[in-house]
């Protein structure tokens, strides 16, 4: 790599700074998630290549980077006491420091290992795809459900709190601008048909245990011959919390027709053979570890998550796009109809009654 220009030699000085052989020889941005700045950089170390995988924590959302580390740091060490056979993600320390994050020009960073052999998807190829990257966040769920739930930071307070989520965007409604609150009347005038949720929400309190609370496909390496499970990454929000919502993030990345993204809602569905699918390689890859109550909540809990997207959408739309990035007016807005029109397609298919 030439150090040309002020970026490439950032990369370069912020690689030196952890405990790595080579030089960087590549750098690309990945742009699959919304909220780390990810970037892959390859390394040369005596002629032999080596990727990783650089990300500049986003300390908006997570506010305590320290605590983040901390809870991948104690899941992995407790996966690979309890006999775990996958990968487990590691990061890698800084230069002559026990700490994995790097402080540097007021930003914090961290590297992990890049794995090969293992594909990262948006959507699933098949069912199989689907069972078997289901399979792997349940059975990662399986070896965490003796780890004490203490020993866990709550890395972004109050997550997955779906109530409290909805108070935020009544309040946000209240301060939006008069155009904005236009566009979004028909999704807004469908929220309160949703609220009869919330029973359930209150309901599954008593269910917490760790929990990955960021199960899109993406976040699970896979086999691309086999599409077994390799690797669980995205460690960021793994905290106490519900199953059925680790659920509901496979029913809207694995189940749906179409992603978030896409703007011809009539178009987005549920896709019923993946969604056994999710729902069949969950349950084997948990095993014994779960218990007749979260069972009977994996369809209430999981409309909750997608009904919860809908809101976090619509209110960083209300609030003018200060926590989603965008690349077009309105996404955020057409975001939270997608997940609207997946929410009741879901809910037709498995809670026709609510
Ligand atoms: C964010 O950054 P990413 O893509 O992994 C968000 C998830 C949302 C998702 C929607 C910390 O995840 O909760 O489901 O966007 N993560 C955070 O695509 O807010
Ligand atoms: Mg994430």
């Amino acid at each position: 790599m030439e150090l040309t220009n002020d970026w490439s030699i950032k990369v370069d000085q912020l690689l030196k700074s952890f405990d790595i052989n080579g030089s960087v020889k590549d750098h690309k941005p990945i742009l699959t998630g919304l909220i780390q700045n990810t970037y892959e950089v390859t390394t040369d170390d005596s002629g032999e290549r080596k990727p990783y995988i650089l990300q500049k924590v986003n300390t908006r959302v997570f506010k305590n980077p320290h605590e983040v580390m901390s809870n991948i740091k104690v899941v992995g060490e407790h996966l690979e006491q309890s006999g775990y056979d996958k990968l487990i993600l590691k990061a890698i320390p800084v230069r002559n420091d026990s700490s994995t994050l790097l402080h540097f020009e007021d930003e914090y960073w961290r590297l992990y290992p890049k794995y090969e052999n293992a594909v990262s998807v948006k959507k699933p190829e098949d069912e199989n795809m689907a069972f078997e990257a289901a399979y792997t966040f349940g059975e990662y769920s399986k070896y965490l459900a003796d780890l004490d739930a203490n020993l866990l930071y709550e890395t972004i307070p109050d997550f997955h709190n779906t109530p409290l989520r909805l108070t935020h965007l009544k309040r946000s409604i209240v301060g939006a601008k008069d155009i904005r609150l236009k566009e979004a009347k028909s999704v807004l005038n469908d929220i309160p048909k949703f609220e009869a949720l919330l029973t359930y929400y209150a309901e599954m309190q008593n269910q917490l245990r760790p929990v990955h609370y960021d199960t899109k496909i993406s976040n699970v390496l896979l086999d691309p011959e086999t599409y077994k499970g390799v690797c669980v990454i995205d460690l960021d929000t793994l905290m106490p919390g519900m199953l059925a919502y680790d659920y509901g993030d496979m029913v809207r990345t694995m189940a749906a027709s179409f992603d978030e993204e896409h703007v011809d809602i009539s178009d987005v569905r549920i896709i019923p053979l993946f969604l056994h699918a999710i729902q069949n390689g969950f349950l084997d890859g948990l095993d014994d570890s779960i218990v007749e109550s979260e069972r009977e909540s994996l369809n209430y809990g999981a409309a909750l998550l997608v009904f919860e997207q809908a809101v976090r959408f619509l209110n960083d739309y209300l609030q003018n796009d200060i926590y989603y990035p965008i690349s077009y007016e309105n996404q955020n807005l057409r975001r939270a109809e997608n997940q609207m029109m997946l929410l009741k397609d879901f809910i037709d298919l498995v809670i026709p009654d609510l």
